[in-house]
């Protein structure tokens, strides 16, 4: 399937640009099993990738020739085209920023670029909550990396991949994303200290213990880059400072009383949410070592109860979704990602899958929205060259 993928984005290069790629690089979406919101309040995250890719063919032009950046889709649409030299956000398209945030914020790093030809064929599914965005940055970060050897650690893209979310795509969010694409690895989840950097492979052997994750995309769609996102990391960074500390990571549970006491009541149940995710992943990865993945079950359920009651960013499809594959069987459910619509993931024994798919379609019809996408994932590896 993945031969067969880079074949078409081979052969689909060359008619987009008449000629052949260099070489194609492919980076994964990802879910998070746990730990929402966490990142930008430099706590734990532990998510791993999926097996939904993004795709880029490359061709790097001659160092002397125009500095001239063309980037196409698979998806369709016109090439664009935008000169390296004085590139802003203004200048190109919403969704090719996600390509050109990555040469731009080389070029701020001091890496002067040369022009290149670039096809995106992306199977991560667009604002799903599965970080297609990050996705389509780790390739292309990655690919410059490889291609002009720039000698930059993963750990370093993942910087300069935020870097282009942030300050050209206009998203304020933390490095959970790129992390996931850049850092997975085959069968394992990514343990990751947002402050420290550190990170731990855990082992997540799910199909040898007869499990999966269902992922049930709602079709509700979202965007960082739009006002509710900012608004939760103002409220975290106003608590924080009421607070007297760097960051809520800093916060433990045993001051979340005297939290309460200091803070208004919707600035309290933000930082009562992140409080309380970040032990609650703490647990998770101890309970993964110790009794493996079956036993998470109740920590993913009262993680989707926070982001419902105290963080305010699941909706009610989300809700339905996680209540129905619970109610039909599922070991554990939450909402996976920023929130405000896009997927939840539901954790079940795999023979269970068509079952409780089929209760959560049911369900939906009957509350007329959308049907949703429902399809199993297995964690795999990080970003990679493909040829
Ligand atoms: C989005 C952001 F991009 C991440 O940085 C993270 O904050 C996540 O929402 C919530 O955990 O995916």
């Amino acid at each position: 399937m993945k031969d067969h993928r880079m074949n078409t984005l081979a052969e689909n290069f060359a008619t987009y640009f008449g000629q052949t790629p260099d070489a194609c690089f492919a980076a994964p979406g990802r879910v998070n099993l746990i730990g929402e919101h966490t990142d930008y309040n430099e706590g734990y995250v532990l998510p791993f990738a999926i097996d939904r890719l993004a795709m880029i063919g490359v061709k790097i032009h001659d160092g002397k020739a125009e500095r001239r950046l063309r980037i196409a889709s698979t998806h369709g649409g016109p090439v664009i085209e935008v000169q390296l030299h004085g590139l802003s956000p203004a200048s190109v398209e919403p969704w090719a920023r996600y390509v050109a945030g990555v040469f731009w914020a080389l070029e701020l790093r001091g890496h002067r670029l040369p022009g290149a030809d670039i096809l995106l064929d992306s199977n991560v599914p667009i604002g799903a909550g599965l970080s297609s965005s990050a996705a389509i940055e780790c390739a292309v970060a990655l690919g410059l990396n490889e291609l002009l050897e720039l000698g930059l650690e993963r750990d370093e893209l993942v910087l300069i991949c935020q870097r282009a979310e942030n300050d050209f795509v206009g998203a304020p969010t933390g490095i959970l994303d790129q992390s996931a694409s850049l850092l997975s690895t085959t069968e394992h989840a990514l343990f990751l200290d947002c402050r420290t950097k550190e990170t731990e492979q855990i082992q997540l052997p799910l199909a040898a213990n007869g499990l999966t994750v269902l992922v049930i995309d709602t079709k509700v769609s979202h965007s960082h880059d739009s006002g509710g996102y900012k608004e939760l990391v103002r409220a975290c960074t106003q608590g924080a400072q009421e607070l007297g500390v760097v960051a809520l990571r800093d916060v433990g549970t045993n001051r979340l009383e005297e939290a309460q006491r200091a803070l208004v009541p919707d600035i309290y149940r933000r930082v009562k949410h992140i409080v309380t995710e970040n032990q609650r992943v703490l647990d998770t990865v101890a309970l993964l070592r110790t009794h493996g993945p079956a036993a998470i079950g109740d920590l993913l359920v009262a993680s989707h109860a926070s982001m419902r009651d105290d963080f305010g960013i699941s909706c009610d499809e989300l809700d339905l979704a996680v209540t129905t594959s619970m109610a039909a069987g599922a070991i554990g459910a939450r909402m996976t990602g920023g929130g405000f619509g896009g997927s939840a993931i539901a954790l079940l024994e795999a023979s269970r899958t068509e079952e409780i798919s089929v209760a959560v379609c049911e369900a939906f019809d009957a509350a007329g929205y959308l049907r949703p996408d429902i399809f199993s994932v297995i964690p795999g590896a990080g970003a990679r060259r493909l040829s």
